[in-house]
């Protein structure tokens, strides 16, 4: 039972938790001048290396970046023994730590803080403590870490058994001798892992419960590498600059090798140096894209399975140790010593859970289906309710009485990973929705005690009590989390990233994936924007820029930078010719889309001419006839050929399961105004009267374009209207063109910066189009007559200019009738959704179109629908 409140204090702020990041906190709280206590209900300091003290506990990250980066001084007077140091010699540096800076007299250890309330009145949060003591404070700091609430035990009859329990991270601090015992340990991640060979030493027995095979990597341990060390020597600012602004928060070169491309003699290559190097962002950067392909993320993943093959001796236990159900790096990778070769002791026993579960835990041992082992011991290394236990296991409630557990009872929002609305003052240190546990955490840490610290030095100069992100921002940002996670493979794991652990706790990506650098520049960003997001309140009044900081998905942002640094000349700039040879160029270099059962060219007989095209042909069965698909690529009338929109073509075909028919038109300036829209009503009727032969379905036709190739499906689809058919089952416009008018917002908006450019459209333009011309229905297809037209899917992109006028084209289908699907590419420019293989958050976006596509011919519309 919890003492009465009777002790008062005052305070600017409370910290919670004496780790790395409560002490850097306390450190710059301090430097603030601000009156501050730090409350643990450990003895001491340290954390996360306070409690987990099981044998062979150290770091995984290399003690050159495991350590704090503030203070020079520091870093002259600590020298680690070895590349990965032993939680004594790390939980030695932070008493160190401690005492250097004098930070004890400010902590009070041993004590839990039982409850946190949000007094509107005051401004206050009122705190009280397991000692019976309550404090008023403005500010109430988390630094509760990230793996400090362990997961009970969820097995069958845990509390039963008689002889000795050890919880990896509970360690008694007197140690454990398990000499000439029989010793049960259950769970392979890191801390079983580390633990299982130092066990293995003592036992007489050693058992391995294992639920799922995990990816380990020797760690090669020793003294810390020679090149880091190097490196910092010669210029220890610009390392640690470096790795704040490296994306894991360890300077290392990323690379561009990409797994699926490259020979198997560098595949080899790479492979090995990490491997031999021993570094989680090594092994983690063997490609550049084994986070996102799985093709790549396999390679890699076999590459450690061979290894695993090649140490253990008994081949069933090598097999029952090679993951197999989870991409390499979803699920925390560890490093090791000696682990696997563990299993080749003659007293040291695997038992695969999946083919022998546990049935229950009995006084005398662990009972399996197939057998009743008899203990001494059982060591739990069953992991950590992560991220959020320890936040929403403190009972904190905000602004209306609510809890965070309740607010967060379909998984944490934050903004930022550091505050979440309706908590007024809360920050959290390393939160769900930042960086944290996906980086070294210690940079990570000082990151965000630093912003804390500025955020709060802020404050007092602009003299504001309160500050308290929106929930506009807030759900911003959680929607750029998961739009990170979503383009990566992460989310397919059961692993405790995404909460898969704790059985009921809601499945998300818990952490942000998009990198530290990503990340700094974000929270950079907010402050440099008036503290964009958050509402902040003092004597004077209240201030809130609202916005959400990223809008962008994060494979477009990348896609433009990359743009961005290849430092082209803009197009508009260029004559037709060279803009056509640079189009032709960068298509050159991408990946070829999707493969599909069957691709032939051939020439459409038209009045001006032959027209190319090129047939796509879907390769899953049903074999015979399909739909067809008349299609027309992009490219403002002036750019573009059957080979530019090819990746997009496959994608198509293979998601609608029609026959897509690609159709080449004759281009501007050298064929101008209406030349192109004409070329694509011939080519219409065309394939509507060659469909037998094309391997159509007669009467089974939509047509679909991209941009200026949007433009002229839909006014092939207005000219069918009224010259006579063919009929049109649906047009799907993929970032349409519809209107010349560029004063529309989304041209003010997207004007410039996102590939298309205002200043590119006027250039399409004058290409195409005399100025008198332009306000033509079959130039602008919106002030054509729309009564009659075809099931539409319209897809309409955030950061484009033609966006408005894609969705005003949505509204005046509708308004005369025409069912309409307006497609909203989110986060997406004009050209991104159709970067195939490229741009990975597209592909929801195709996969609507290709829906669309396939609805169009399954259900044939009715005469009202059309009317
Ligand atoms: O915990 P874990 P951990 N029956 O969750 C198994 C950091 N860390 O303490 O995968 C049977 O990874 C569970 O199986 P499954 C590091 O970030 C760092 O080892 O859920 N088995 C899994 O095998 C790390 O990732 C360091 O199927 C059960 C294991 O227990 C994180 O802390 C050292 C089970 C739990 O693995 C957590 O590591 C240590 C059940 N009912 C930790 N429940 C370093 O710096 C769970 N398991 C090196």
């Amino acid at each position: 039972m919890n003492k009465p409140a009777s002790v008062r204090e005052q305070l600017d702020a409370v910290v919670v938790g004496a780790g790395f990041s409560g002490l850097y906190m306390l450190y710059r709280l301090r430097q603030l001048g601000l009156s501050v206590k730090v409350f643990d209900s450990a003895g001491d300091v340290g954390g996360t290396w306070y409690w987990n003290r099981y044998p062979g506990a150290r770091c995984d990250i290399p003690t050159t970046d495991y350590t704090y980066s503030f203070d020079p001084e520091l870093e002259k007077e600590w020298t680690w023994s070895e590349k990965y140091a032993t939680q004594p010699e790390i939980l030695d540096y932070l008493r160190f730590v401690a005492d250097r800076h004098g930070l004890r007299s400010d902590i009070e250890f041993s004590t839990s803080v039982t409850s946190a309330r949000w007094d509107e009145q005051e401004k206050r949060w009122r705190i009280t403590t397991g000692r019976g003591k309550e404090i008023r404070c403005r500010y109430y700091i988390m630094a509760t870490g990230c793996l400090s609430i362990p997961k009970p035990p969820d097995i069958e009859g845990a509390g039963r058994f008689a002889g000795q329990v050890y919880f990896t991270s509970r360690w008694p601090h007197e140690g454990a001798d398990f000499t000439g015992q029989r010793v049960a340990v259950i769970g392979t991640g890191s801390s079983g892992i580390q633990s299982i060979p130092l066990i293995a030493r003592q036992a007489s027995r050693l058992t391995v419960f294992q639920r799922t095979a995990n990816f380990s990597i020797p760690a090669h341990n020793g003294p810390a590498p020679a090149d880091r060390l190097k490196r910092l020597g010669e210029d220890r600012d610009g390392y640690r600059h470096a790795a704040r602004w490296s994306r894991g928060g360890i300077p290392i070169e990323p690379t561009d090798v990409l797994g699926v491309t490259a020979s198997e003699a560098v595949r080899r290559e790479r492979f090995e140096a990490a491997w031999a190097q021993g570094e989680l962002f090594g092994i983690l950067n063997v490609f550049a894209d084994q986070g996102v392909n799985p093709a790549s993320n396999d390679i890699v993943a076999e590459m450690i399975r061979e290894k695993i093959r090649s140490i253990v001796k008994d081949p069933g236990t090598a097999e029952a140790l090679c993951p197999k159900d989870h991409y390499f790096g979803t699920k925390r990778p560890c490093l090791d010593t000696g682990y696997f070769e563990t299993y080749n002791l003659p007293h040291v026993l695997l038992v695969d859970l999946r083919k022998q579960p546990i049935i229950s835990i009995t006084e005398e041992g662990i009972e399996t289906p197939d057998e009743s082992f008899g203990f001494d011991a059982i060591v739990y290394a069953t992991g950590f309710d992560a991220m959020t236990g320890a936040l929403v296991a403190a009972d904190v409630a905000g602004r209306d009485g609510l809890s965070l557990k309740e607010k967060w009872a379909t998984g944490p929002s934050t903004y930022l990973g550091l505050m979440t609305a309706g908590f007024p003052n809360v920050f959290m240190l390393t939160g769900p929705g930042s960086p944290s546990v996906l980086s070294n955490m210690t940079v990570s840490i000082e990151q965000h005690v630093d912003w804390v610290a500025g955020c709060l030095e802020d404050m007092r100069e602009e003299r504001f009590e309160t500050i308290e992100p929106t929930s506009l921002a807030e759900s911003g940002w959680d929607q750029h989390v998961q739009d990170c996670a979503a383009i990566t493979l992460h989310p397919t794991a059961n692993s405790w990233y995404m909460g898969a652990n704790v059985p009921g706790k809601p499945r998300v990506l818990l952490p942000y994936i998009g990198g530290v650098n990503a990340y700094r520049q974000a929270c950079d960003e907010v402050v440099s924007q008036g503290y964009l997001g958050f509402r902040r309140t003092g004597p004077e009044g209240a201030r809130c820029r609202d916005g959400v900081i990223r809008r962008m998905q994060p494979d477009v942002a990348m896609v433009l930078d990359l743009v961005a640094a290849m430092g082209m000349p803009p197009m508009d700039t260029l004559s037709a010719a060279d803009a056509r040879a640079l189009m032709a160029a960068t298509a050159a270099i991408r990946p070829p889309g999707p493969e599909v059962g069957e691709v032939t060219d051939g020439v459409i007989p038209v009045p001006a001419g032959d027209l190319p095209y090129r047939l796509y042909r879907p390769a899953v069965p049903p074999e015979g006839p399909r739909p067809l698909v008349v299609y027309f690529h992009g490219g403002g009338w002036v750019l573009g050929n059957l080979d530019s929109d090819d990746p997009l073509c496959r994608d198509l075909c293979q998601r609608s399961g029609a026959v897509v028919v690609s159709v080449n038109y004759r281009h501007a300036p050298e064929a101008r105004f209406p030349a192109a829209a004409l070329d694509a009503f011939a080519a219409v009727q065309w394939v509507d009267a060659n469909a037998i032969e094309l391997g159509g379905i007669p009467g089974q036709l939509a047509v679909a374009g991209w941009s200026a190739g949007a433009n002229i499906a839909t006014v092939a689809c207005q000219l069918a209207r009224d010259d006579g058919g063919p009929h049109i089952s649906g047009q799907v416009l993929i970032c349409p063109v519809v209107d010349s008018d560029m004063t529309r917002l989304s041209y003010q908006k997207n004007g410039d910066g996102y590939i298309l450019t205002t200043a590119l459209m006027r250039w399409f333009w004058d290409h195409y189009a005399d100025p008198a011309d332009r306000a033509d229905p079959r130039a602008a297809p919106l002030h054509g007559n729309l009564d009659g037209l075809p099931p539409t899917c319209i897809v309409a992109a955030d950061f484009d200019p033609l966006r408005d006028e894609g969705v005003a084209y949505a509204r005046a289908l509708e308004d005369v009738g025409v069912p309409v699907r307006l497609a909203r590419a989110r986060g997406h420019t004009h050209t991104s959704v159709t970067m195939v293989g490229v741009v990975i958050s597209g592909a929801p976006v195709r996969a609507e179109i290709g829906a669309a596509l396939r609805n169009f011919f399954a259900v044939r519309p009715t005469t009202e629908q059309i009317e």
